[in-house]
């Protein structure tokens, strides 16, 4: 199967750690939703990144669609899903939330980059960033009240979709949320970045 997207996606990127969470293997190719719209267009006329491309030929597109279907597929020992309820619980807060900061720091970058400064909507930008405000706060809070873990085998989706949203906002937004007022955020994303799964795919 292939995966198309550039990593600079944080949706891309957390597809990408979690097929090789889950041993899967995979072709990534990195075709751009912008630079490389035809192209794009021609695997998936959607042209959503992340999109998957089964060796059948159908797509599936989605992050969260996509890693349903592909821990499918992995041996029982490769989980990134919880099956425990309250495990679900916590992974799904987690996960909801960190794809929540996902889509509203994306909306900040599109509104900045892709509109001419005379269309932009200041009002709009506004009430987005008070909502990645309030994602990152919770989510700071879900750390104080138990950490995440970094150590291979124990990783799941919910814990990477936390530290790849991090990292994402951090890098495209570095003004936006303050590490110091995140600081278990901060560190859990820094052990996260250092191993080895992240450093093989890295977000630039
Ligand atoms: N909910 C989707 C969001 C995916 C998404 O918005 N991806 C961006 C790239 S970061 C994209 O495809 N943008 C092009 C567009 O929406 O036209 C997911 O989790 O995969």
């Amino acid at each position: 199967m292939k995966l198309i997207g550039m990593l600079d996606s944080p949706y891309v990127r957390r597809v990408a750690i979690c097929l090789k969470l889950l041993k899967l293997d995979f072709e990534h190719q990195s075709i751009s939703v912008f630079s490389t719209y035809d192209a794009f267009a021609k695997i998936n006329p959607v042209v959503k990144a992340p999109t998957l491309v089964l060796d059948n030929g159908q797509t599936v597109m989605d992050s969260t669609v996509i890693l349903q279907y592909v821990a499918t597929l992995a041996a029982p020992e490769h989980r990134i899903f919880p099956t425990l309820a309250e495990h679900c619980l916590r992974a799904a807060r987690l996960t909801g939330l960190a794809l929540a900061a996902c889509d509203k720091s994306v909306q900040i970058v599109y509104e900045r980059n892709l509109r001419p400064a005379e269309k932009q909507h200041e009002p709009w930008i506004e009430r987005v960033t008070e909502q990645l405000h309030a994602a990152y706060r919770e989510l700071e809070e879900e750390l104080t009240a138990a950490a995440l873990p970094v150590e291979p085998g124990h990783m799941g989706a919910a814990d990477v979709a936390v530290a790849v949203a991090w990292s994402f906002t951090q890098m495209m937004l570095p003004d936006f949320v303050s590490p110091t007022a995140h600081p278990r955020l901060q560190a859990f994303a820094q052990a996260a970045e250092q191993t080895q799964v992240f450093l093989d795919t890295p977000a630039v």
